[in-house]
């Protein structure tokens, strides 16, 4: 359990917005933007990055930072009425520095309690009262985890629906090397076919086109292997059951203007989600989903990596 005090920086970071640094010690770190309460950079203990965060990204509100781990609440892409992916992405957040206990099995104290309550606009938009609440925590063994509380906080007695992603853009060396294990066999909606449903094969997922899929009812653990950099992320997620596979390729990177024309190629989002199933809150309910990711040298046996122990 983590006793001490959490043990952050506060800086400035690009174009003078706020920004918190966890450090973890062999030089591991992470950074948090106070915008969007968006992780931007999670560093291992070689200073290699392990998010992707476009050569485009415009670190400039209202425009949400394009990269890292952006936020979808309350709303999950264009599952309703709202902005695309919901406002927690370009809102400002504090730091929270009287947070309700949260334990952790970590003896890390290289961690943040961020919070965000609604303004008057967004309640204009989405009239809910809320405290959402993050811990960004920096793990003794380099690993990032991130819990996210969301209570109702309504006085009118009034519950309140919402659609969640936590929308990882990871670091890959070269997408066509890349595959993903602990999909296969589900049920995905395929974002190309207005979002049609389908079954995955059998085999790992690998990529040669555009990819936009949100698998349904997915495991707590998810890998990805990067077969060149020999070196697998690990997923681990608790109360979001689906999972979101994108990668726009080369065609749709041309129309997102804050991606680089190349960045696809070094890019791919693993995004644990509730979105099938949206959460429903009475006044005074919370909950929870959190996502915990590590990067682990792949296993490797006779040139083939083996998912048996990449998954165990
Ligand atoms: O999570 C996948 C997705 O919903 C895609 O459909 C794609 O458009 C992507 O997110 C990026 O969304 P954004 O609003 O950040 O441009």
């Amino acid at each position: 359990m983590a006793t001490e005090r959490p043990s952050f920086e506060l800086a400035k970071g690009i174009n003078g917005l706020d920004k918190i640094i966890l450090r973890e010690s062999r030089n591991r770190s992470a950074e948090v933007y106070l915008y969007g309460g968006h992780v931007t950079s999670w560093k291992n203990e070689n200073g290699e990055e392990l998010l992707h965060l476009s050569s485009k990204a415009i670190f400039k509100p209202p425009k949400p930072i394009r990269g890292g781990i952006p936020l979808c609440f309350p709303q999950f892409s264009n599952f309703g009425t709202l902005e695309s992916h919901g406002f927690a992405r370009n809102r400002i957040w504090e730091v929270d520095a009287s947070p309700p206990p949260l334990p952790t099995n970590s003896s890390s104290n290289a961690y943040v309690d961020l919070i965000l309550r609604p303004s008057e606009d967004d309640l204009k938009a989405w009239p809910h009262n809320f405290e959402f609440r993050m811990r960004v925590a920096l793990g003794s063994e380099g690993e990032l985890t991130l819990t996210s509380r969301i209570r109702n906080t309504n006085s009118d007695g009034k519950p309140f629906t919402f659609t969640f992603a936590y929308h990882t853009y990871f670091s890959v060396s070269d997408i066509s090397e890349v595959r993903v294990e602990g999909l296969e066999t589900l049920d995905y909606l395929d974002n190309l076919t207005n979002r049609e449903r389908f079954t995955e094969q059998g085999d790992a997922i690998t990529f040669e086109s555009e990819t936009d899929k949100i698998y349904l009812s997915t495991p707590a653990k998810i890998a990805i292997l990067d077969h060149e950099k020999k070196r697998t992320f690990v997923v681990r997620k608790d109360g979001l059951a689906d999972a979101v596979v994108w990668n726009p390729w080369d065609k749709r990177s041309k129309t997102i203007s804050d991606l680089g024309d190349e960045d696809y190629k070094h890019m791919l989002c693993v995004e644990a989600a509730a979105i099938e199933r949206p959460i429903t809150l009475k006044p005074g309910e919370e909950w929870k989903g959190r996502l915990e990711l590590s990067a682990v040298p792949s296993s490797y046996s006779s040139g083939q990596l083996d998912p048996k122990k990449v998954l165990e």
